[in-house]
């Protein structure tokens, strides 16, 4: 049941759709870091984290790496029975890099599902559903073609849509949002994301220029003490993406009431057990917030869908995954997919996905 070998694997994610736009960063190829942990009982599992560039988070992928290199040959001999000492042994290796430390986190967990024969989501307290609500994130773009891409989006059957905003002319943006809504009304929910490029007065001159449009507005400011100041201001529930750096952060942000909810992901909370404690924070005082991560493929797709089928349905904001970005899946058998805006839960012990390692470039080896 100990870490006889980590091995640790690189996937390259063209985004095929196009370029990816954010306020302040956009992407056309992502870094994806792939851990794969073997124990002395026979069994591996497979964790993953995929920063979305640089820029997005304090975040990278040769961080990710670095971290992996500072932490692997000391985690060989560690007891993979519970996921709390794994989680201990990492910290007395390595301060903070909580990014680094999920995709050994959620390994682990595939460890244990696969030996106990049960799946992650029973680990983490048990589904409730079979299948989780996705939503779709439409990137920055010209008002026009947001509302269409967001309208096609609908018709195909999300629920919810997050439209990138900011980093341009405010007209720019309020024109989008109404198109948006022009578009869909009603028929999904509306999440406005603008990645922490408006100041203050930007976000409240833009909330007042859309109090007749419904929406949440993510993340709109760059830091929690900007994001203060627009408390009890707003027209519209504020959701902090970026600033949720970890669960104390998250435990902080509840007790001052400053978020009406959150959008998680799941390795800049450390993984799996930890953002299932954030999950637990959530629920005691009925916030909303998503089961995501910044980018990746079948690996972290999977452990965010085990989460999200273990979320009370009226507090799952959506999983949302990179695949309809993607082309191709490093588990061809059992890929993760959004069909009709919804992704089945993986079945079968552990996360319920197994890469092809060659289809992934083998970077190095800790431990045998
Ligand atoms: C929509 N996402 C989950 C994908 C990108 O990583 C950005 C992110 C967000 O909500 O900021
Ligand atoms: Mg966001």
């Amino acid at each position: 049941m100990r870490i006889d070998r980590i091995h640790v694997y690189q996937a390259r994610l063209p985004v095929v759709d196009g370029v990816y736009r954010m306020s302040h960063t956009s992407v056309e190829a992502l870094d994806s870091t792939l851990v794969e942990v073997t124990t002395d009982d026979g069994l591996s599992g497979w964790g993953e984290t995929c920063p979305i560039g640089p820029v997005y988070q304090p975040h990278h992928a040769l961080g990710a790496r670095a971290g992996l290199e500072e932490m692997g040959p000391g985690l060989i001999g560690t007891d993979t029975s519970s996921t709390r000492a794994v989680a201990r042994r990492m910290d007395g290796l390595l301060t903070g890099h909580e990014y680094v430390k999920a995709a050994v986190d959620i390994a682990v967990l595939d460890v244990i599902g696969q030996r106990l024969g049960v799946p992650v989501s029973t680990l983490l307290g048990g589904a409730v559903v079979d299948s989780v609500p996705s939503y779709y994130s439409v990137t920055v773009g010209e008002p026009d073609e947001s509302a269409r891409v967001a309208a096609e989006k609908v018709r195909s059957g999300y629920r919810r849509i997050q439209v990138k905003v900011a980093g341009r002319d405010l007209a720019e943006d309020v024109e989008t949002v109404r198109k948006v809504w022009e578009a869909i009304g009603h028929r999904a929910r509306i999440s406005i994301d603008a990645n922490r490029a408006m100041t203050v007065a930007h976000a409240l001159q833009f909330d007042r220029l859309c109090a007749e449009v419904p929406f949440v507005l993510e993340q709109p400011c760059n830091t929690i003490e900007e994001m203060e100041l627009l408390r009890g201001r707003l027209h519209h529930p504020v959701l902090l993406d970026e600033n949720t750096v970890d669960v104390n952060t998250v435990l902080r942000a509840i007790g001052s009431g400053i978020a009406d909810g959150f959008s998680f992901k799941v390795t800049r909370l450390g993984g799996l057990t930890k953002a299932a404690l954030a999950r637990d924070l959530c629920a005691l005082r009925s916030l909303p917030h998503t089961c995501d991560d910044a980018w990746g493929g079948d690996v972290i797709a999977a452990a965010c869908v085990h989460l999200g089928a273990t979320v009370d349905p009226r507090l799952l904001e959506g999983v949302w995954i990179a695949q309809e970005h993607l082309e191709g899946h490093y588990d061809p058998v059992n890929p993760v997919v959004v069909k009709d805006g919804h992704i089945a839960v993986p079945q079968g012990p552990g996360l319920g996905v197994r890469p092809d390692a060659d289809l992934l470039e083998r970077l190095a080896t800790y431990g045998g």
